[in-house]
C-alpha cells in the first residue's frame, strides 16, 4: 500500500532513464541533479582523449593509461598532477576552479588537453527552491 503521489514516481522514473547510461547509481541514490561527476579521460597512443572536457567545479577527472609507457595529467604551471600513471593505472584529481585549466604529461610535453569547467550552478539546472 503505496502513499507515494503518483506525480513523485513519474519523476523518479524519469530520472533513472534520463540517467542511462551513465551515473545509475547517483540517480538511484535519489542524488540531486547538481551532484559532482566522476568523469573519464583514456590516455592512449600518447594523446588523451577526450582531449578537451567538460566538468564542473567539484566533479572528479579520472585519467587511465592505456599506453605502455608511463603518463601524467599535470596542470600548466602546476597546480596539480597525478603521479606517474603506469600502464593500466589511474588517477584523480578533484576540479576546484572554473575557467579553461590547460594541461600536459610531465614526460611528453606535445601531449596537451584541456579541462572547460563551469562553475556549479551552469551546467545542470538547480531543482527549483520552495519557500524562498
Ligand atoms: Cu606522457
Amino acid at each position: 500500500m503505496s502513499r507515494r503521489p503518483r506525480r513523485l514516481r513519474v519523476l523518479t522514473w524519469s530520472l533513472v532513464f534520463l540517467a542511462l547510461p551513465g551515473e545509475i547509481g547517483s540517480a538511484l541514490a535519489g542524488a540531486a541533479a547538481d551532484s559532482p561527476l566522476t568523469l573519464h579521460v583514456e590516455i592512449r597512443s600518447f594523446a588523451f582523449v577526450p582531449a578537451r572536457l567538460k566538468a564542473r567545479a567539484g566533479d572528479t577527472v579520472e585519467w587511465t593509461n592505456h599506453d605502455f609507457v608511463p603518463h601524467t595529467a599535470t596542470a600548466n604551471g602546476g597546480g596539480w598532477t597525478t603521479i606517474a600513471l603506469t600502464q593500466g593505472a589511474s588517477g584523480r584529481i578533484v576540479v576546484r576552479s572554473s575557467g579553461v585549466i590547460a594541461y600536459h604529461c610531465q614526460y611528453h610535453p606535445e601531449m596537451v588537453g584541456a579541462l572547460i569547467v563551469a562553475r556549479p550552478a551552469e551546467r545542470r539546472a538547480r531543482p527549483t527552491a520552495h519557500g524562498k
